[in-house]
């Protein structure tokens, strides 16, 4: 049975990837980091059904020594570094925790499995973010990247990090440059969410307005399920590298929320409003990717339509609330 160790187990992404590894028959070890609240943040694993499948391991990635602890401690085959403060708006209000986690937390990680002498495979989750101000109309692995907020420099940092170690090394680090991917396990605070859990309130009589930023930001998004598969393929392979994992289809903010609305059966334009202080101090206008390298190499690609994706988080937003007021 392989092992698996997941920083970011209680993430969207680590909780799929999780549900995924488990299928496989791997052993799932996941990082958990101490929070007065852990009762509370394995709820992902927990909606998912499988908390108590999972083993998680306290430590943290701005704590090599707890990290180089894990590795030591058991071993794994694989290792997928998800663990980051992720929200690219909070990025400006805390560059140096974003810094320090989502940037040097990577360093820390490969240092863990290259000091424990580990031949651990190694998945660095990259970020379309890093593309920024894009530089072509659809990016792929060659297109030059133009990180546009902290949170994305220091994803650059941890991907020309990871590159530097295989090359170094000689480490099986590979690098998924993933575009937006959404689920109902998506954070509350990501504008997918944020727009199926308004519509949802809406809907149920909870609120009648909705406050958004910038809705002509243009953004790539896939399932989550569908892009954890890709994580794990890029280990799969004899020769680590990096691979753009995307839909190919671009979609504006305001066209998501005439969509998830719509399919609660409400008008958009409504109940949106936009407020000037959820626009973001640089922005990143459109993101659409070119998977070819995956979809030739891999044999990754999308199977969840944009469509199949608003109606599952729009009806687990209903799902929720209506539990909610009904207790
Ligand atoms: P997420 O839901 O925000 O999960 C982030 C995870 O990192 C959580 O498990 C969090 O733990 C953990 N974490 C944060 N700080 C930590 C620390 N100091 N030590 C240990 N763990 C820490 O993110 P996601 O959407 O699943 O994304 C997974 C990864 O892919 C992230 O690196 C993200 O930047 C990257 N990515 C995401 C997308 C996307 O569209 N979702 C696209 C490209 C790249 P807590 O539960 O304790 O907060
Ligand atoms: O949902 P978002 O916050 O995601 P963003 O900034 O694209 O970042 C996500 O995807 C990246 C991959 O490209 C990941 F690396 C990253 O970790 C994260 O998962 O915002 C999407 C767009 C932005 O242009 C933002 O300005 O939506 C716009 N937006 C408009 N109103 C809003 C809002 N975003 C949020 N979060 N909240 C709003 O009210």
């Amino acid at each position: 049975m392989p092992t698996a160790l997941i920083t970011g187990i209680t993430g969207q992404d680590g909780a799929y990837l999780s549900q995924f590894l488990l299928g496989k028959g791997y052993r799932v070890l996941g990082v958990l980091r101490r929070s007065s609240s852990s009762d509370v943040v394995g709820e992902r694993l927990r909606w998912l059904g499988i908390i108590d499948d999972v083993e998680l391991l306290e430590a943290n990635m701005i704590d090599l020594s707890s990290l180089v602890r894990v590795i030591q401690d058991h071993n794994p085959d694989e290792v997928y570094n998800l663990a980051a403060q992720s929200f690219v708006a909070t990025s400006w209000q805390q560059p140096l925790l974003t810094a320090s986690v989502t940037g040097v937390g990577a360093v820390n990680i490969l240092e863990a499995v290259r000091i424990s002498g580990s031949k651990a495979r190694f998945y660095q989750a990259s970020s379309s973010e890093m593309y920024g101000k894009a530089q072509e109309p659809t990016q792929n692995e060659r297109t030059p990247f133009y990180p546009r907020s902290p949170y994305a420099v220091a994803k650059l940092f941890a991907h020309w990090t990871t590159v530097n170690y295989r090359e170094s090394f000689g480490m099986h680090c590979s690098s998924g440059i993933l575009f937006n991917h959404e689920s109902p396990l998506r954070g509350i605070e990501f504008v997918t969410r944020k727009i199926t859990d308004g519509a949802a309130r809406v809907k149920l009589g909870l609120a009648s307005t909705l406050s958004l930023g910038n809705l002509d930001a243009k953004r790539d998004w896939g399932h989550a399920r569908d892009y954890v598969r890709g994580m794990w393929l890029m280990l799969q392979q004899e020769t680590p590298g990096d691979y753009v994992v995307a839909s190919g289809r671009t979609v504006s903010v305001r066209d998501f929320c005439a969509m998830a609305f719509g399919y609660a059966g409400l008008n958009w334009q409504d109940h949106v409003v936009v407020a000037q202080t959820l626009i973001r101090p640089a922005e990143v206008d459109v993101l659409r990717g070119d998977a070819s390298k995956a979809r030739q190499q891999l044999g990754w690609q999308s199977t969840i339509s944009l469509e199949d994706l608003v109606a599952e988080m729009v009806e687990a937003d209903l799902a929720r609330h209506r539990q909610r007021m009904a207790q």
